[in-house]
């Protein structure tokens, strides 16, 4: 049953110990099919892009390593989805900003937007990170990220896995890992005990909500089918800016509540 008004004492309680949520069937399968519809079409080339909105094709297909078989078949993510009417909808959804402004408070803040896609013939492999080395922002804890499944995330699949508690060690350092295709942008944790950690598997709807500090990654996508996600990150109107200037005036933040 989708969520109205935000999440519950326990779910709370288990993001604050765990460093993240599920929250089952929370979007829509009408929605889900549009913003599928629409990621289909910009990759494809039936859509001008929106202004900002950007297509990273997968390193493997870059370096000629693969022929993918289509144009959904090359591409890792798409990224900024601020100026697309339908993608970015889903950052104002009222029952996800009900559930994140329930752990960050009323004044909220998009940060990132990604359409991750894992498609499969590409190794694609996301290593163990945290994502707080992305934004220039503290407190960590006034920030959430969101990844909601448009098409079903399995082990098979390539899902997301997590170490629980792992939002407690604070920042560690990242490096880009010692593998032979690695996509743009991708850092990870070397020494991360991988049996402790626990595989996401969601339903298309599903959606995880996560603290930015989580240490999770993905794996190779084995199945046959595509592994496709929609993700938000939030902050919270009081946050400051690690960095210079003012975190709110960047051109991919918008305010959504
Ligand atoms: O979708 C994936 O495989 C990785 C996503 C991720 O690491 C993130 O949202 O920070």
């Amino acid at each position: 049953m989708a969520l109205k008004s935000g999440l519950s004492e326990d779910q709370i309680q288990h993001y604050e110990e765990h460093g993240y949520v599920v929250l089952r069937g929370l979007i829509d399968a009408e929605r889900l099919a549009a913003y599928n519809r629409r990621f289909i079409d910009l990759v494809e080339g039936a859509l001008p892009l929106p202004p900002g909105l950007k297509i990273m094709q997968d390193v493997m297909v870059v370096k000629g390593a693969v022929a993918p078989e289509s144009a959904q078949h090359a591409v890792n993510k798409v990224l900024c989805l601020e100026e697309d009417e339908v993608l970015f909808e889903f950052a104002r959804n009222e029952a996800l900003v009900d559930a994140v402004a329930s752990l960050l408070g009323p004044e909220l803040f998009s940060l990132s937007s990604n359409v991750f896609n894992k498609p499969p013939g590409v190794d694609a492999k996301h290593p163990m990170h945290q994502d707080l080395r992305y934004f220039k922002l503290e407190p960590a804890d006034k920030i959430v990220g969101v990844w909601t499944a448009i098409l079903p995330a399995t082990r098979a699949s390539g899902c997301l896995a997590v170490l629980p508690g792992s939002h407690k060690l604070g920042p560690l350092d990242h490096d880009m890992p010692d593998w032979e295709y690695v996509n743009f942008g991708f850092y990870g944790i070397d020494g991360m005990d991988l049996e402790q950690r626990i595989h996401v598997e969601l339903e298309p709807g599903d959606t995880l909500l996560f603290h930015p500090l989580l240490i999770h990654g993905s794996g190779t996508n084995e199945s046959d089918d595509f592994r496709r996600a929609i993700s938000v990150h939030y902050a919270a109107g009081d946050c400051v800016h690690t960095g210079k200037g003012d975190w709110r005036e960047n051109p991919f933040t918008r305010r959504i509540s």
